[in-house]
């Protein structure tokens, strides 16, 4: 008897619960467009003053047993559900995202394809310091197979009293020696007004870590015809890289690389904190090639064939490192750079590990 009674109540509450299951989608269903309307308007997500007035509604609606505080608790419950689910659909409709475009986009760098499955490496000096620098270093990447370098020559240092770079000077040295040895050359940009010079020189322009959030810097490279290598912000979460890439997308750019570098972490043994899973997260939820900056993550030498290797694993498209002929004399980052053996021997335990295929023969 008494059993039949609790069979018959628990029936009673699956109907409620089937009826609440659909009620509280179908008010998921009005939050999604309510964001879609506020987003379309540039409106905060998080309404306080609105949640307030729903909350008050419960008090004088509430007529128990409920409790009225209770029931405010679940509904503030349901209102961060909906303003997640609001975020998730804001996501799913960048234009870097994987939702809106499945496809991995394949930044072709006069003939290197970046993201096409095939990874690949840059290399160069931390700074431009002169032609005859810049010259040997082609020279070992060009014997090493590489086709692009990178050579910094806007240099933006914690001192101010630290080396600067060369900057017209070093770009224009950059533009030579990719012109005498076919590489590709990559230049860090640090001033807007610099963007519409930097193309004339330069096959990809990079955005540092400091400069992940100028906008006004991402909104001019993102009005160029030319690549763009992205760097993660010293302590940008994912989500604000993600979109610092959108904002080049949004003005017409869509040939970006994103490059994971290292984060502000309390660990003091390497210079950054590595966030390797950033990898796979940033490949899952973008269409976009990403690379791993071993020299600048670790700033340490002997991490960098690791980090390498394990950023290779992970799914990166590629990894970049930096390669200075006297690293003990280098104008900057002295203490991570590699001399032409120690990367001779970089490269050489990378192809062993089977993790990277050389391209030696292919650019011959
Ligand atoms: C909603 C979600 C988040 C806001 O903080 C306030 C309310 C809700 O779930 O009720 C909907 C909504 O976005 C809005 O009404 O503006
Ligand atoms: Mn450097």
């Amino acid at each position: 008897m008494g059993n039949e009674q609790l069979e018959e109540l628990r029936g009673q509450l699956d109907d409620v619960n089937e009826k609440l299951v659909e009620l509280m989608n179908e008010r998921a269903h009005l939050a999604q467009e309510i964001g879609r309307v506020k987003s379309s308007q540039g409106m905060n997500r998080f309404d306080p003053v609105r949640e307030r007035k729903m909350l008050d509604m419960i008090q004088e609606k509430n007529q128990g047993p409920f409790e009225t505080g209770t029931l405010q608790h679940l509904f503030k419950q349901i209102f961060k559900a909906s303003l997640e689910l609001q975020e998730d659909d804001h996501r799913k409709a960048l234009l870097v995202s994987r939702k809106k475009h499945p496809e991995d986009t394949i930044v072709d760098i006069n003939g290197t394809k970046l993201g096409g499955g095939e990874q690949h490496l840059i290399a160069g000096p931390c700074s431009v310091e002169s032609y005859e620098q810049v010259d040997a270093v082609a020279k070992e990447l060009k014997a090493q197979g590489l086709t692009l370098m990178r050579g910094g020559a806007y240099k933006p240092r914690t001192s101010p009293y630290d080396f600067q770079g060369l900057g017209e000077e070093g770009l224009k040295i950059l533009k030579a020696i990719s012109e005498k040895y076919g590489l590709s050359v990559i230049s860090e940009i640090v001033t807007p007004g610099d963007i519409e010079k930097a193309v004339e020189y330069l096959d990809v322009i990079q955005i540092g870590a400091r400069n992940m959030q100028n906008f006004e810097l991402l909104k001019a490279a993102g009005s160029v015809n030319k690549p763009v290598l992205l760097k993660r912000g010293l302590s940008a979460t994912i989500e604000e890289f993600i979109n610092a890439a959108e904002y080049i997308h949004s003005k017409g750019n869509g040939n970006i690389i994103l490059c994971e570098r290292g984060i502000r972490t309390y660990e003091k043994a390497t210079r950054n904190t590595l966030d390797i899973s950033a990898v796979p997260i940033l490949k899952q939820e973008t269409h976009l090639p990403v690379f791993v900056d071993v020299t600048h993550s670790t700033g340490r030498r002997d991490l960098l064939l690791p980090t390498a290797k394990a950023a290779l694993a992970v799914g990166a498209d590629g990894v970049m490192t930096e390669v200075h002929p006297d690293p003990a004399v280098a104008l900057s980052d002295s203490a991570q750079q590699m001399d032409f053996p120690q990367f001779s021997e970089f490269m050489n335990q990378l192809e062993l590990s089977g993790l990277y295929k050389s391209k030696k023969t292919a650019t011959k």
